[in-house]
């Protein structure tokens, strides 16, 4: 514990009684969609964890305090202050820390929140990772790093294409990280439930998620799990048309010359822009999926599901 760290009563009393925890992320309420239906959808990935008998812990940095747990005010102040809010990755905390402000966290910063406050499994969409043409840019997402490092399971729907995937594979096979198909052997794309390359392994249920995890920790080996869990088949998307939208996305990011932090937002804004509204419901519905996933895996992980 440490005095940057701010426990909701609610997960404080989670973890006080041994319940299971999922942890959320922010980012993806600020930058990720647009309000409100950003705060409408977190709001619903908290009660859909509690309904499956989890307790949900969104993640944010607010006031200069590193919060596990928000309360829905402070869901809907981030929501609303989208994209003025700082994305906060790794090399960001100190600083936003000493100036007591805000920051919306990544997949990197939540997971160092989380496994500050004792939560070891986390939902969210999609995870950041080697961008294409990283050969020469060293666009590399901090998140990939951050599952080297930390004993978090990160549950997803796998990588956007606007990521080259296979060299986020070979980052991850480097570092150690297991890559995990929920009941498929097939990487998902987020929008589609296939990718064209395979996982490490696939697992069927939450109890096997739960063991593999525990065998980690208990081993003492360092850093996350990825699992990536496929978009429901009702709601995955045609591949030629999100694809068309990520070529043309990356185009014109290339144009603009944008680049750094900037890249993720602009891409996923564009790709959402260029596919209407049908992305947006896609990308709702597979954090839906992934938040019972990971209420379930929790509550395996505490033994008492
Ligand atoms: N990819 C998505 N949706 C997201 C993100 C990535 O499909 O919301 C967000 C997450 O918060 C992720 C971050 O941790 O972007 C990665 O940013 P970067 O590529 O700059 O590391
Ligand atoms: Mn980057």
């Amino acid at each position: 514990m440490n005095k940057y760290l701010s426990i909701s009563p609610e997960v404080q009393q989670a973890l006080d009684g041994h319940k299971p925890i999922v942890a959320l992320e922010s980012t993806i309420i600020s930058h990720g969609m647009p309000y409100p239906q950003n705060v409408e959808t977190a709001m619903r990935v908290e009660q859909t964890i509690r309904d499956c008998g989890a307790v949900p812990a969104t993640i944010a940095i607010i006031g200069g305090k590193l919060k596990a747990g928000c309360t829905a005010e402070e869901i809907e102040y981030l929501g609303r202050k989208g994209q003025a809010i700082t994305k906060a990755s790794r090399r960001d905390l100190p600083v936003l820390i000493a100036r007591g402000t805000d920051g919306a966290t990544t997949v990197t910063t939540t997971m160092i929140i989380a496994a500050m406050a004792g939560i070891h499994v986390f939902a969210t969409g999609g995870i950041g990772g080697v961008h294409r043409g990283a050969e020469t840019t060293m666009d590399i997402s901090a998140d990939l790093e951050e599952l080297a490092q930390t004993p978090v399971m990160v549950i997803c729907a796998g990588a956007k294409s606007i990521l080259d995937l296979g060299l986020t594979l070979e980052y991850l096979e480097t570092k150690g990280v297991p890559v995990i198909g929920y009941g498929t052997e097939e990487l998902p794309a987020f929008y589609t439930r296939k990718s064209g390359f395979k996982v490490d392994y696939r697992i069927d249920t939450p109890q096997e998620l739960a063991a593999a995890f525990r065998a980690k920790l208990d081993m003492g080996l360092n850093g996350g799990m990825l699992v990536t869990n496929p978009i429901p088949e009702e709601y995955s998307m045609p591949t030629d048309v999100i694809n068309q939208a990520i070529d043309q996305a990356i185009d014109e990011a290339n144009k603009l010359g944008i680049h750094g932090k900037e890249t993720t937002p602009f891409l996923l804004a564009k790709v959402k822009d260029l596919t209407g509204g049908n992305s947006l419901s896609a990308n709702i519905q597979l954090v839906l999926n992934n938040a019972r996933l990971a209420a379930m895996t929790a509550k395996a992980l505490n033994g008492n599901n």
